[in-house]
């Protein structure tokens, strides 16, 4: 059975997979409309769908552990982008973000000697030092890029690649 404390907290972690999931998917769509970046879109409709699974994972746990997950209401993310930079930077923003909220969860989950959910959240741990990772690989390669069109197309060329390189444990 899980604690008032670690359900509220899962529950917290579920607003923010979902929100990432929809975070993503408006950087999708702002990517779809834009010259030359399939490969952009294409990776951002990806995580997006990857977030919602992330979300269904915690949902299935809490309910399975006697608890209930609420399924919360979303707020609108950034839809507009002054460039391919910015959303890169969010991205990883964004990722910095989750990681910090999954290891307050590990910790608690430690306070709270709840092994079963220190355990389940593992596999997130492993996900998020991933998407870090590829998060900071790709903002890394922007930077080289600068604003060279014939690099931006390359880097679009290659996204999914380095997606697939870096993919962790689904
Ligand atoms: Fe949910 O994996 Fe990153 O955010």
């Amino acid at each position: 059975m899980l604690s008032k404390t670690i359900q509220e907290a899962l529950n917290a972690q579920i607003a923010m997979e979902a929100q990432s999931s929809q975070a993503y998917l408006a950087m999708a769509s702002w990517a779809e409309i834009q010259p030359g970046l399939d490969g952009v879109t294409e990776f951002f409709y990806l995580q997006s769908d990857e977030e919602r699974v992330h979300m269904l994972k915690l949902v299935r746990y809490i309910n399975e552990r006697g608890g209930f997950a609420t399924i919360p209401a979303l707020a609108q993310p950034i839809i507009t982008f002054t460039s391919l930079n910015r959303v890169f930077e969010e991205f990883l923003k964004h990722e910095i973000k989750v990681s910090k909220s999954i290891n307050d969860l590990v910790g608690m989950a430690l306070d709270e000697r709840d092994f079963a959910t220190h355990n389940f959240l593992q596999w997130y741990v492993s996900e998020q030092i991933e998407e870090e990772r590829l998060a900071r690989t790709l903002n890394d390669k922007l930077e080289l890029v600068g604003d060279d069109k014939s690099g931006i197309y390359l880097f679009d060329r290659d996204i999914m690649q380095h997606r697939n390189a870096a993919a962790g444990p689904q």
